[in-house]
């Protein structure tokens, strides 16, 4: 194969090799197999993400993440944050080998059980993710499992999905999960933070959603959102920003289905579009993903 080279695959984009034999795809995590270097890993991204989070982080990320036991040295035992854990929003982490399937992933969340990738990616691929692995999991997800808010409206998101795959409105409400718990941006004191897993868990990308002049900052509006398209393999060209987090909990007690028809019928939304209805917290020049398709962006 002409691959070989590439990052190992794991979970579903392995194919018949990554399907584990229990059905719901949990595996051991076990912590006794990383290596040394799997916790040197973890330890460089570690550091320095922590360096950067202190005023890019919303402050209940910053909380959650003191609050649980994840620390520079070691890879964290999932077994151990449960236990933190539970007894506060009454979530606990599985381990899964990668993606899992969308029935599977939503039947966890509705069970308040997250499935976090338990291998380590390797150094030379620090900055590109193709599947989430323990550092995007962990540090990105579980301190905001520890709120109470995005605790509940994550449980809503395994309910509404396996709903919405019988509706066959999944990938309008997959766009709310991207653009509110992956890459979501809140208002807080005088200015934006991020509480987007997929954002709070990346170098680069925890830099320019909140610094750089390039994308839309936009304030959410869940109709809007279920029309836009995402990013998987690059940074977005838009982020979605909410008051708090207990916005999220509003979304937890509406009927999503008069949404779905309505954004059905409204037109597709590309990542970068901005609508004249639109909230504009700051216009973006769009520059990156200008660059980008010269080819001249480093
Ligand atoms: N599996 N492990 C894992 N993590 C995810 O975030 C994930 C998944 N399977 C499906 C999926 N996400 C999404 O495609 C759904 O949210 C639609
Ligand atoms: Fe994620």
């Amino acid at each position: 194969m002409l691959t070989d080279t590439a990052a190992p695959k794991h979970g579903l984009a392995a194919g018949d090799a990554g399907r584990p034999e229990n059905a719901d795809w949990t595996i051991s995590q076990g912590w006794e197999h990383y290596t040394p270097a799997d916790h040197a890993t973890w330890k460089t991204l570690y550091e320095r993400q922590t360096k950067l989070l202190p005023g890019r982080a919303c402050d209940e990320f910053v909380q959650g993440m003191r609050d649980l036991p994840i620390g520079a040295d070691e890879i964290p035992d999932f077994r151990h944050l449960s236990e933190v854990l539970m007894p506060r929003t009454g979530w606990q982490v599985v381990a899964v080998p990668g993606l899992v399937p969308d029935d599977v992933f939503f039947d966890h969340l509705a069970n308040r059980r997250f499935p976090a990738g338990n291998f380590i990616r390797k150094p030379h691929e620090l900055d590109y993710l193709e599947e989430p692995d323990v550092f995007h999991d962990v540090f990105g997800h579980v301190p905001m499992l520890m709120n109470p808010a995005i605790a509940d409206f994550i449980q809503a998101y395994g309910q509404g999905g396996l709903r919405a795959q019988k509706l066959g409105n999944l990938s309008q409400l997959a766009r709310v999960y991207w653009y509110t718990v992956e890459f979501g941006l809140l208002q807080q004191g005088d200015g934006l933070r991020l509480y987007g897993s997929g954002i709070a868990s990346s170098y680069t990308e925890s830099q320019f959603c909140l610094d750089s002049p390039s994308p839309n900052r936009i304030r959410f509006d869940l109709e809007r959102v279920m029309r836009t398209n995402y990013r998987i393999d690059d940074f977005q060209e838009t982020y979605f920003v909410i008051r708090d987090l207990d916005e999220l909990l509003e979304f937890t007690r509406i009927d999503f289905a008069p949404l779905y028809e309505s954004a059905t019928r409204a037109p597709e939304l590309q990542p970068g579009d901005v609508l004249p209805t639109d909230q504009v917290f700051s216009r973006g020049d769009g520059s990156y993903h200008h660059a980008r398709k010269q080819g001249t962006a480093t």
